[in-house]
This record gives C-alpha cells, structure tokens and sequence, in this order.
C-alpha cells in the first residue's frame, strides 16, 4: 500500500469524501468535486464533493438545534468531551501529521508539531472547563451584591487558512466547545481533505458520547458558503484566519448585522538585531522564522533589521546557511522546505521579486525557481531600502527582506511603520533594549519576544495582532471570553430599593 493509501486509510478518508457533515455526513445534491492536490508534486491525493447552500442550511439547523442542550451540560462535562477529542488526536498524531505535510506542504516535523497544537489546545480547554470565571464586585448599595458571568453564545463560524490547516481550528473549536457553544468549520479550499480527517476524529469521540451536532463542517466555496454565514444572524460570532482584505469584508458584514468576528489576518513581521544580540542564537531563529513552512506563516519573518555593526558578519553566516537549506518532498527525512501551497502563490512570489528589482532592492540569495514538478521556490534574502513599497506587504512566500540600521530608535520606527502588527521580535543582552522594546514605546504588534524568533508561539498566550492584523486573540490566556457572552448581574437582598449613584426617585403614595 501507498504511503497515501495507507494515511487515507487512517484516518477513514475515501477516494471522494462529501464536504458538509453534523456528525452525520450528508450526502450533497451537486457533484462539484474539489481536488486536494499535493503541492509537491501537483497531482490529485483526493477529492471532496463541495458543499452547496443548501447542504450549509442543513449544517446550520442542527448547530442552531443543538446548541440549548450543549450549553446547559456542565462546562467540565464538556470539558471532558474535550479531554477525549485531545486522546484521539494523540492516537492519529502521526497520520494526521502526514497528512497536513502531503496537503499543506510543509514538513513532516512541522506536520506533527501542528497536531501537537491541537493536542495542546484541548489539554489547555479541559482546565479552562473548570475556569470560566466572573468576578464579584463590591456593590455601592447595602445587602446587594454584583458579579459578571459568562453565558454560551451560540454557533460559532470557524473560517481557517490552508496555513495551518488544522491547528487554527483547533484553537477555536476546543475554547467554543468548553464556552458551550457549537461549531460550522469552513476551512480553506486548499485543505479540505484535513478538515474532513478531523471532522472524522470528531465523530467517533461524539459517537461515543452520544452527541451529536457540536463540531460540523462545510467546505464550500467561499462566494456563497461563506458569504451565507458571514451574513447568517444565526452565527452570532465568525472566527476568520486569512487576508487583510478578505478579513475587512468579514468585518464589515458580521458587525453589519451586529455579529462579532475574531480577525487572525496578515502580518509583516520583523526581528531587531542588536550589537550586543548572541548572533549564534539569532542566526538560527531568524532561519527557521524566515525560511520555515517555506515563509507561509502569518508570523514568518518578513523583515530584518541588522545594525551595522553586526550586518555584514550576520549576513555573510545567513547566506551559507540558506545554502544548506534542503528544498524538497516535505515527507523525506532531512528537508527543511517544502513547497508553497500552489501555483498562484509560486506567481506571488515572482511578482514580488519583479517589484523588488523595479524598487531597487538587491536578490542576495535565492530568487529563482525550483526545477522539479510541484510548486516549489528558492528562498530568498532581499537586500531592502526603506522606500521599498513591497516590503510593507505580505507576500505569502520565503523572501526576507533585509534593512541596515545605526541606532535602535531609527530601527524602532522602520519596525513599526507598517500596517500591520502580528509578530516581532528583538535579539540583545542588554536588559534596557529589551525592556525599550517591550515598553509603550516599543513593538506595537500583538506578539513581542526577546531573544525568540516571530513563529512558533505557544498555545498558552493570547495569539493575534493589532492593526491591520485585526485585533483578535485566540488559543490561550483569557482567549476563551471571546466565544461567550458577558452578563453583570445585580441582586438585591435587602428591604430596601436604594437607587445608584444616590439618585431618589420617590413617590408619594
Ligand atoms: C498562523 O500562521 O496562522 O506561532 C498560525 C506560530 C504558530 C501558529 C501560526 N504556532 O507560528
């Protein structure tokens, strides 16, 4: 049997899979087929027959009718639930780790390290379970008292990215299915196989329970699938990874019919390199950063600035290093990079490189395509100017743009003067860069690390950025809030109805 024989199998996927599913598969009216396509090789691994609206109607109704019954089971109770999708996923770690590097692209270390964010994220949920607190405030009136607590919401859309397949689900449906609410995964067109092996996992732990209608999935189009859950008041909240523009529509519509949305959207991330940085440390950060899921993070890094005491030495050791990056079959021993995701972002990047030389900047290394089939590209290290407009875009891609700096309020204010504002970092001994770049006056991005690369957060930190990167925060922390809705509630135990802020208001009876 073929190594995508044997995974398929696995993970229970047929040759074609339907793409809509409450715990039941439905059976879909059309036949549009999806092809998910191995990037590094190009050729067809499976197919999934498109849901159309009417099969997303179906999916929405059992969401919306199981909702009563899942919000008023105990929050550990569902937890628990949680705890077994977390066991199930430990049992398929490697075939579901395999299967996002033959359909993502990235490598096999990096596949199973996106599982283990799942496995992460359900383990943090179950404590979380137990942990959906309100505080009590200290009423201004006698014998009153005031708490806040948190109530279920309801169906929560799930929008994810081809990036990080199944691990950006897993940060949302994990934290709803603990908050008490139920779910519509749409994931990316890129990735439907992924989805429909997850959403199996899912089922035989609900089967178990019992339960149905919690965890269900669309993949579908976006022009109609998603559009008719971004403007479904049905879905009060939508969990949406991908572009700043798409994320700007998302936001537009859902606020439009008062819904709430969670944006992950792009980043243009950078690193500082400080004189006094342990450039060893850095090398290999800024590597696996830049270079790693072939630059299709949305917290590669973008963008590096080198001081100019360090910028000739650093550079010279990240040259050699890129080549030494092994580009290749993403599921072989030793490669480092794997191929982007398709075609159109092989032309991305092209288009980028032409922008760059049209700008003036200088290809260091890389720039050239991959001679072998699938959709494969050199990583590449762009010697860049400030006035470089395509460095202030995010170009879903391995190039990295390199900036010299003198001093580090210049190198503060280049870093951040784009639009957007996910990940950063900075790589210094000195306790006062750090702390400067850690302060108000530092990093303006949602994530700040000293002394650690952009990627590769951990589950336990809010995750997400500021400005065009959309605000949102999911994964860990107090995450969680976002999937649930607050209530402050006042209780009177006295004789008495005093009013607040001293206001009388008394009748003459
Ligand atoms: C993403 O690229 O959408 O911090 C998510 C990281 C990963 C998640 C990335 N833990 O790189």
């Amino acid at each position: 049997m073929s190594d995508i024989a044997t995974v398929l199998r696995d993970l229970g996927l047929k040759e074609i899979n339907p793409g809509a599913c409450t715990g039941r598969w439905i059976e879909p009216t059309e036949h549009k087929v999806l092809a998910s396509v191995n990037p590094a090789t190009g050729e067809t691994i499976a197919s999934v027959i498109q849901a159309d609206k009417a099969a997303y109607e179906k999916v929405v109704a059992i969401a919306h009718e199981t909702f009563p019954a899942w919000r008023m089971m105990p929050a550990p109770q569902r937890g628990e639930i949680v705890r077994q999708l977390g066991e199930a996923l430990r049992e398929k770690k490697d075939a579901l780790g395999r299967l996002v590097a033959l359909e993502m692209g990235k490598i096999y270390s990096e596949g199973l390290g996106e599982v283990q964010e799942m496995i992460d994220m359900c383990d943090f949920a179950v404590g979380m379970s137990r942990q959906l607190y309100g505080p009590n405030m200290t009423s201004e009136r006698p014998r009153h008292r005031m708490y806040e607590q948190w109530h279920p919401l309801g169906v929560v859309g799930i929008i994810s990215a081809f990036n990080f397949p199944v691990a950006v689900w897993a940060w949302n449906a994990a934290l709803a299915a603990i908050c008490g609410d139920t779910m519509i995964w749409k994931p990316s067109s890129s990735t439907p196989l992924t989805a429909v092996a997850v959403q199996n996992i899912c089922n035989d732990v609900m089967d178990r329970n019992g339960i149905s209608g919690v965890f269900n999935l669309v993949i579908g189009p976006g022009r109609t699938v998603g559009e008719t859950m971004l403007n479904d008041k049905r879905v009060p909240l939508v969990s949406f990874t991908g572009s700043t523009n798409m994320g700007r529509h998302v936001a537009e519509t859902t606020a439009r019919r008062f819904g709430r949305s969670i944006l992950e959207l792009g980043g243009n991330n950078a690193i500082i390199v400080e004189p006094d940085a342990k450039l060893d440390l850095a090398l290999r950060a800024i590597l696996f950063a830049a270079v790693g899921t072939a630059g299709q993070r949305c917290t590669s890094l973008r963008r590096l600035f080198l001081h100019t005491d360090v910028a000739e030495g650093l550079l010279a050791k990240l040259t050699k290093a890129y080549g030494s990056i092994t580009i290749g079959d993403p599921l072989e021993d030793g490669i480092l990079m794997g191929p982007l995701v398709n075609q159109a972002a092989v032309e991305a990047h092209f288009a980028a490189l032409d922008k760059v030389k049209e700008q003036g900047g200088e290809i260091l290394v890389g720039g050239g395509p991959v001679d072998r089939p699938g959709f494969f590209v050199e990583p590449t290290i762009v010697k860049a100017h400030p006035g470089m407009e395509i460095t202030r875009d995010e170009t879903f891609a391995p190039i990295l743009y390199v900036f010299e700096y003198s001093t580090f309020d210049e190198a503060m204010a280049l870093h951040n003067s784009v639009d957007q504002g996910l990940s950063s970092a900075v790589f210094t001994s000195s306790m006062y860069s750090a702390e400067r770049f850690l302060s108000h006056e530092g990093s303006d991005c949602g994530i700040a690390n000293v002394n650690i690369g952009t990627s590769g957060a951990e589950i336990g930190g809010a995750f997400g950025g500021e400005k065009e990167t959309g605000g949102g925060r999911e994964a860990g922390s107090d995450a969680w809030k976002a999937y649930m809705r607050r209530q402050t509630c006042t209780i009177n135990w006295s004789t008495e109805l005093p009013l607040a802020q001293g206001v009388s208001f008394d009748v003459d009876e």
